[in-house]
């Protein structure tokens, strides 16, 4: 066996006996390694190259057209009492789940190869990184994981040091939905998924440890691991001010990691930690550090354009992995948003014919290394990780919602955080733009029950001296002919600047019933065509509507019964007290 790790050498002979691969490879994450499945895979067609002169070391991959989403009806959380699941996720018995799994794994490897694929989410030598291994039969999980995780023999040598890691165990099997599921045992450290290639079921780091696993491990340890994104922002000064944000899926937390800011914010500048997750931990200062635990990222490619996330754009051009886009007729790879080009073949390889539907799937993707974005910050690297000063909710609401609000104190963000709620998106599958509960984000990917999650949450309070501020924004506010009012993408750099001028005391706000908003002059609106009265309603509370959304508020908590921690029904109390 390739490692001194007793565990691992054990686990990956059981997993052999069961699955029955024709042989067994071990990965190093050497770019030789990486090359020679490229190769292979351009071979059997699981990959097809696009333009070298335009686009050196992209590729595309076609997945399964059943099998291109989060499947979250089949996702589960096998903890031994249901409860401790709670009533945000699926639940399955571990002994029930082991069996089912069991026998979809017995013998799914035969004639193909395992891949035993050792990586480390986070820094590799940072103390606040935690390791993983994930056996997988899909060399396409393979060298996007190599984009994704620090992976191979530097991770094999952090977990034979460390001895603790996640056993993630995975198979395409037959790509039949039927025959597909994503089950975590948090109590045990486990992943297992069958059935699926696609990203977020399959490449194991991601959702389903770096999320669903670490937040259970994190509430043991004492820190949060969270669906946001990281930033730095520089001011002309040279002063930078991190920022964490949740968003649902599809909303928007690439393009705002990678913001630019627009012609009126000279010296300024957005450094990309990280689009996707961020793992807090209380610092020794009393503050709270971020990592981003990945080291690429795996975007939502439609609406990816020169005007949307130009840094996004411009980080495609080489050494890409595209998933379900569309091609041009010289062979470059296109979405909707991409260009005015029209693409010839769409995302199934089939001639483009707009009755089709969209040329590229609406959730296709890009995987690609962190350090190819031209904001990216070398900060990412940092042992430390980054003190965040504010941290930011934000949603999908076409109504109702302000542009944006800052929380009381940090009951009340964490209220603010528990009661956030999106339209649907294309990220998973099932229905898109109904409006649904989301907490921190983290609807579809928190590893416990939520009412235990907040009660995490809240412990901050006492576990920091100097709390970040929250804050809850909405970019996609639509007035009465549907058009979106806040321009958005690069100018929501005016709204990071009003948080970062709050968390320094720079500038003072206004009342009102669910917090602060910006004083009628207080957002920089220089070169921006938005005539006051427009601010204005981007910024109003409506009394009688709010009410309404508190009610569906407090019934959303109450759902969580006997554990909800009685703090946020008094937050939501008093909230709705001055509502009334
Ligand atoms: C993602 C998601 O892939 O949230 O990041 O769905
Ligand atoms: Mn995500």
């Amino acid at each position: 066996m390739n490692t001194t790790n007793q565990e691992l050498s054990a686990w990956v002979t059981d997993v052999a006996r069961l699955t029955q691969p024709e042989q067994i490879v071990w990965c190093d994450g050497s770019q030789a390694e990486y090359d020679r499945l490229v190769a292979q895979m351009l071979e059997t067609g699981d990959l097809l190259e696009l333009n070298q002169q335009t686009h050196p070391g992209c590729y595309l991959h076609r997945s399964d057209p059943q099998d291109v989403a989060r499947v979250e009806h089949l996702t589960f959380i096998c903890t031994s009492e249901q409860d401790d699941a709670g009533p945000n996720n699926n639940w399955m018995a571990p002994s029930e789940a082991h069996s089912k799994m069991d026998k979809l794994f017995d013998g799914c490897m035969r004639g193909r190869t395992m891949y035993v694929v050792p990586y480390c989410m986070g820094p590799i030598d940072s103390p606040l990184s935690r390791c993983g291994v994930e056996i997988t039969d899909s060399p396409y999980v393979v060298v996007n994981m190599r984009m994704m995780t620090r992976m191979g023999s530097a991770a094999l040598q952090r977990i034979e040091r460390d001895r603790v890691f996640v056993k993630g165990l995975h198979s395409t099997g037959e790509l039949d939905p039927e025959r597909r599921f994503i089950m975590h045992f948090p109590e045990e450290l486990q992943i297992q998924s069958y059935g699926s290639g696609y990203g977020g079921n399959a490449l194991l780091g991601k959702k389903c440890h770096a999320l669903r696993i670490a937040s259970y491990q994190a509430r043991q340890e004492g820190w949060l691991a969270e669906h946001m994104l990281i930033v730095g922002i520089e001011n002309p000064q040279g002063e930078k001010t991190y920022i964490a944000a949740a968003f649902p899926s599809a909303c928007g937390k690439t393009n705002l990691a990678m913001l630019i800011p627009p012609a009126s914010y000279p010296g300024w500048k957005v450094w990309t930690v990280g689009d996707d997750i961020c793992w807090l931990h209380p610092g020794d200062d009393g503050r709270l550090w971020a990592i981003n635990p990945e080291a690429g990222f795996f975007g939502v490619a439609p609406g990816t354009g020169a005007s949307t996330n130009p840094n996004a754009l411009a980080m495609l051009n080489k050494d890409a992995i595209f998933t379900n886009v569309a091609v041009t007729a010289d062979n470059q790879p296109w979405w909707e948003g991409k260009s005015d080009e029209r693409p010839v073949k769409d995302w199934q390889g089939r001639d483009y014919d707009p009755a089709n539907g969209p040329a590229a799937h609406p959730n296709s993707r890009f995987t690609v290394s962190i350090k190819n974005c031209p904001s990216y910050s070398p900060e990412s690297e940092a042992a430390t990780g980054v003190p965040i000063s504010a941290i930011v909710f934000g949603g999908r609401r076409e109504s109702l919602v302000p542009l944006v609000f800052e929380a009381f104190d940090w009951q009340h963000g964490v209220l603010v955080g528990a009661s956030m709620a999106s339209e649907t998106t294309a990220a998973a599958t099932g229905a898109t733009g109904v409006v649904r509960r989301d907490p921190m984000a983290m609807k579809p990917f928190c590893g416990y029950n939520f009412a235990e999650y907040w009660q995490h949450w809240l412990s901050f309070a006492d576990k920091l001296d100097r709390l970040p501020r929250i804050f809850h924004v909405n970019w996609f506010r639509k007035d009465e002919q549907g058009r979106f009012m806040w321009p958005g993408f690069g100018e929501n750099m005016r709204v990071l600047e009003w948080i970062i001028n709050r968390c320094s005391g720079q500038t003072d706000a206004s009342q009102t019933a669910i917090g602060y908003v910006p004083e009628s002059n207080a957002l920089n609106l220089s070169e921006l065509d938005i005539e006051p009265a427009l601010l204005q309603r981007l910024l109003e509370i409506d009394q009688q509507n709010w009410a309404v959304e508190l009610d569906h508020i407090r019934e959303h908590l109450e759902r969580f019964g006997a554990r909800l921690p009685a703090t946020l029904i008094e937050q939501q109390d008093n909230i709705a007290g001055k509502l009334s």
